[in-house]
């Protein structure tokens, strides 16, 4: 079986930052992450040439970011079967409702799985999870990481209570 395989693409080097949590999910679980700058308005051949390959080259999802008016997500979705999700990005004045608002509100027929406003670690989370369908050994990875994070909340509700008491 092939390695597991997510792109990343984001409408400028503007959205990297808000970007470096996913790829450093996918990192963690051993997933290739393919990153790219693509602008659905600015290189529109780019995008659509992208999303038609994107099977054929090995990437099983596509992680879509984008601010503004965020038509990346739901442009490569229409030109792939693969699954889309998309990550609304905060960049403009409007607090990345604008972002959110034009991913999530895609019409019927081209889904856009879309995470919180900059929930770029949900993304990769998401789609290891989607991975994990096919790759057994993700999932038991995914079991650890969820027993680790349920640990780490045990920890700071005994320190809280520690401190209450302390008051
Ligand atoms: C969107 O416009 C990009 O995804 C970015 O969030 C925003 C601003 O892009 P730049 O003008 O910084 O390149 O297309």
């Amino acid at each position: 079986m092939s390695n597991p395989k997510v792109a990343i693409v984001m409408g400028s080097d503007s959205d990297f930052d808000k970007l470096k949590g996913c790829i450093g999910v996918l990192k963690k679980f051993g997933v290739e992450a393919d990153v790219n700058v693509i602008s659905a308005h600015r290189t529109p051949e780019a995008a659509e040439k992208f999303a038609k390959s994107a099977e054929e080259n090995g990437i099983e999802i596509i992680i879509a970011a984008a601010g503004k008016a965020a038509h990346l997500g739901g442009v490569l979705a229409a030109f792939t079967t693969l699954p889309v999700i998309g990550v609304p990005i905060k960049s403009s004045t409007m607090d990345g409702m604008d972002s959110l608002l034009s991913m999530v509100q895609m019409p019927k027929g081209i889904p856009v799985a879309t995470v919180a406003i900059d929930g770029g670690d949900n993304a990769g989370i998401l789609a290891v999870q989607m991975l994990s369908l096919k790759y057994e050994h993700l999932k038991e990875q995914l079991k650890t990481f969820k027993a680790d994070m349920a640990r780490e909340v045990e920890e700071k509700n005994q320190k809280i209570k520690e401190i209450v008491k302390s008051l």
